[in-house]
């Protein structure tokens, strides 16, 4: 029976894996932690502890009290905040992660954690970025993945932790907005849509981005995780993308469901000088051939369900 131990379980990510694994293997055997506790149904549906990934004596304490077979390390800084604050998000993003992996070992667990497009840089090739290529990332984020990647890839070859990855595109949900992020201007886009029928992009149009709707991401951290590790060529990370789009191209989209809808832009020369670093496309060719990776949502059925589900909040939020 697996027992899994989520970190940064509130966050964006988190709070979407931690209902859906409780959902597959039980409530109980899915233990949420987080820096601190919220009303969140994450919080609120199973097991939780406070817990902050900086304490290692404190991971392992948690570990042990549940007798966990899998830890699942969420908890990070993103791109924008991360360069904001380089040093804190080294101690953040690589103390976190070691102590995550050295208690996986300790467990003898199963491992998971997401790296990103970000790992990739300005001279990495932009379009179809292959599975294995130049890495030399220009920002604190990306220096931060591209070594979480090398040390996790470490701690299988070493130590046998079965870790593995995946190099997520900007990821779209509407349950816990991102903080923090580059490409969070894809899902800030679909709040504003809905609310005031126009979005001020920071992001200029012709910039290209991945991207994948949240539920696509969940079902192949499962898909991932549940492989045939004999299978497994590569494993921190895998290349995963649903779509690739500019601000234009996800206007366009919206438009179609809220007439009118309008974008103008006032571009952030940090997060644009971020998303330039960025490959315009990757190819998830070794995800689809060595574990079955697939996704369901195209830009149009994101929007839709987005809109769909964002607008009776929305409505309940517009006084009169
Ligand atoms: C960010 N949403 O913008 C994250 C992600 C590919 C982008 O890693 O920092």
């Amino acid at each position: 029976m697996k027992r899994i131990l989520i970190t940064g379980a509130l966050g964006q990510i988190g709070s979407e894996l931690t209902l859906k694994l409780r959902e597959i293997y039980g409530a109980d055997n899915v233990i949420a932690t987080d820096i601190k506790k919220n009303d969140s149904e994450a919080a609120q549906s199973g097991p939780f502890e406070v817990l902050d990934v900086t304490d290692l004596n404190r991971m392992g304490e948690v570990a042990q009290k549940y007798k966990v077979d899998t830890v699942m390390h969420l908890a990070a800084l993103l791109s924008a905040t991360a360069e904001a604050r380089p040093l804190f998000a080294w101690n953040l993003n690589m103390g976190g992660l070691l102590n995550a992996l050295e208690t996986a070992k300790e467990m003898k667990a199963q491992f998971f954690t997401p790296s990103s497009i970000g790992a990739f840089g300005p001279t990495t090739p932009k379009d179809d970025t292959p599975q294995d290529t130049i890495m030399r990332p220009t920002t604190m984020y990306g220096v931060n993945k591209v070594a979480g990647e090398l040390l996790a890839d470490y701690y299988f070859q070493k130590f046998g932790v079965d870790t593995r990855g995946l190099r997520f595109p900007g990821l779209i949900s509407y349950v816990t907005p991102p903080g923090g992020g580059t490409t969070d201007y894809a899902v800030e886009i679909y709040y504003e849509a809905v609310k005031n029928g126009r979005y001020t992009s920071y992001i200029d149009k012709g910039t290209y981005m991945d991207m994948m709707y949240m539920p696509d991401a969940l079902q192949a951290i499962v898909d991932l995780m549940e492989a045939d590790s004999t299978k497994l060529i590569h494993r921190n990370s895998f290349n995963v993308s649903a779509m690739s789009f500019d601000p234009e191209e996800i206007a366009a989209s919206i438009a179609k469901y809220i007439p009118g809808f309008k974008i103008s832009y006032q571009v952030d020369p940090v997060r644009q000088k971020i998303a330039e670093s960025w490959p315009n496309s990757i190819d998830s060719t070794a995800a689809k051939e060595e574990w079955g990776f697939k996704f369901d949502y195209d830009l149009d059925k994101m929007t839709m369900d987005m809109i769909e589900k964002l607008r009776p909040n929305m409505q309940m939020r517009i006084p009169g």
